[in-house]
């Protein structure tokens, strides 16, 4: 029976990832940031501990110690690095905590993989945001884009993916990079673009709210599903060779065109409840992402099942279900 060992756990990914590998036959460790208020160190994992194979420790990656001991202790067969502080508007705010924890962060737990369990495979969470304002000709960004971030949050992902390409390097360690564009699900948090307009949708159209006030309606993101993207992340690690792969859905959809698809699946016309709010512009906007995933297409094999409708109307059906049992 297989080990893994998860940061982040009990995120978007985190969870569906625990949930991903159990079902595969894994034993699950991950950790936790202890946090004042107990129910939300684990919201996302309640179901999965009901397998027994689950276990989680609190800590934290600024906490190199108590990482190394956990690995010591646990001696997994892969880890998953998916922590992070990872809003970027966010990031403009706490920069210094950002780059913390996502860049100091990975060299962190890096030592602590060298030293207590160099034969494990190492997954790192690289992120779309690292290419900023790059753009290759024909309109994509793929493995070989200069990146160019256009975010603290952006410079301290480029930090951990090229910290860990060089740790894969200089010591020999099977570590691979995922490098995912956006990918969401009900999940999702509710200050991330797409599930606060989902959640915003169905809340005005059970007459629970008036107005959704946005930022910037004009940027393009390629929007995946998250479940597509933990399966990616598994089969990143079980190929033979350490590699770094782009996981996208090759299409791109304005914040403007994600607004009329969700609320035209409740029967309402966006621009009457959608207002901008300068408060949720940012200092410096990355105004357009699509990635080139063929080659984890043609190498792995992995495409995702998705559709970019379908997941937005999975998101509001959601929230229309919780509103309904909480109105
Ligand atoms: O949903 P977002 O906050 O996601 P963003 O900034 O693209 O970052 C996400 O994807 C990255 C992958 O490229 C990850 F690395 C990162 O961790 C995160 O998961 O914003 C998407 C777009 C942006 O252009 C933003 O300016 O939506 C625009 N937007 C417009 N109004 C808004 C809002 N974003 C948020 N969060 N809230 C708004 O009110």
């Amino acid at each position: 029976m297989k080990k893994a060992f998860i940061t982040g756990i009990n995120g978007q990914d985190g969870s569906y990832l625990t949930e991903y590998l159990l079902s595969l036959g894994y034993d699950v460790h991950g950790i936790v940031r202890r946090n004042s208020t107990a129910e939300n160190q684990s919201a996302r994992l309640d179901d999965a501990f009901d397998s027994g194979r689950l276990t989680t420790y609190y800590g934290d990656l600024l906490d190199q110690g108590g990482i190394e001991r956990l690995l010591d202790e646990i001696q997994p067969d892969e880890i998953y690095n998916i922590a992070a502080q990872s809003h970027v508007r966010v990031s403009f705010d706490i920069p210094q905590f950002t780059v913390q924890t996502n860049a100091l962060g990975v060299l962190n737990i890096l030592e602590a993989y060298r030293r207590s369990c160099p034969n494990a495979k190492f997954y790192q969470a690289s992120s779309s945001e690292m290419f900023g304002l790059s753009v290759e000709k024909d309109h994509f960004q793929r493995e070989s884009t200069p990146m160019n971030p256009v975010s603290p949050y952006g410079c301290s992902k480029v930090f951990g993916y090229n910290i860990t390409r060089n740790y894969r390097r200089a010591y020999d360690l099977h570590i691979c990079n995922g490098i995912l564009f956006n990918h969401e699900s009900p999940r999702r948090g509710s200050n991330f673009v797409t599930n606060k307009v989902a959640k915003a949708a169905a809340r005005i159209k059970l007459g629970l709210q008036e107005k959704l006030e946005l930022g910037n309606m004009d940027s393009y993101r390629d929007w995946g599903h998250s479940k597509d993207y933990v399966r990616a992340m598994h089969m990143i690690m079980q190929h033979d060779i350490a590699d770094d792969f782009v996981v996208s859905t090759m299409e791109t959809h304005s914040v403007r065109e994600m607004c009329d698809v969700v609320f035209g699946h409740l029967g309402l016309d966006y621009n009457d409840y959608v207002i901008q709010n300068p408060k949720y512009l940012r200092p410096e906007e990355l105004p357009y992402l699509r990635g080139d995933s063929t080659k984890i297409r043609n190498t792995l094999g992995w495409k995702p099942t998705y559709t970019f409708e379908g997941m937005m109307q999975e998101m509001v059906d959601y929230w229309l279900a919780y509103f309904c049992r909480h109105k």
